[in-house]
């Protein structure tokens, strides 16, 4: 091996670790859709974001007649909550690690939940034993087990 290798293996490593140490917060994007063209809808795409504290999550109104708000009993405690308008824009800022689940009001009981996963699972006691209204059950399920599989 010689010095100048050496020395570029050096820098490489830096740079990788320097990116790794100030990897800042992200923006993570989720829509808020009537179709997913795959046999869904009325959904939050993607329904499940992996987050971390520090990050925000915007959810985007791509088609008419969203929100996206709190789901009461499934959010970590003392984080401020969020209520979204309908058509509008809302955006989460992920203060504390835990389970944040989030519901679109008009279509909560179709089953439209997104769930934003930040850190320790601080209160997955809620997600146990959480029970969304009617036929929701089948999509809140498949949600849960994507995030504790
Ligand atoms: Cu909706």
């Amino acid at each position: 091996m010689t010095l100048r290798s050496v020395f570029v293996g050096a820098i490489a490593l830096l740079t990788a670790g320097s990116f790794a140490g100030t990897a800042g917060a992200e923006e993570h994007v989720v829509k808020m859709m009537n179709a997913n063209g795959k046999g869904k809808f009325m959904l939050f795409e993607p329904e499940v974001v992996h987050a971390k504290v520090g990050d925000t999550v915007k959810f985007v109104p791509t088609n008419k007649g969203h929100n996206a708000e709190t789901i009461p009993g499934l959010w970590p405690e003392g984080a401020a909550e969020l209520k979204g308008e309908l058509n509008q824009e809302a955006v989460l800022t992920i203060e504390k690690p835990g389970i944040y689940g989030i519901k679109c009001l008009p279509h909560y009981p179709m089953g439209m939940i997104g769930l934003v996963v930040a850190g320790d699972l601080t209160n997955k006691a809620q997600l146990d034993s959480y029970k969304p209204a009617g036929s929701a059950t089948k999509r809140f399920d498949e949600l849960k087990a994507k995030i504790t599989q």
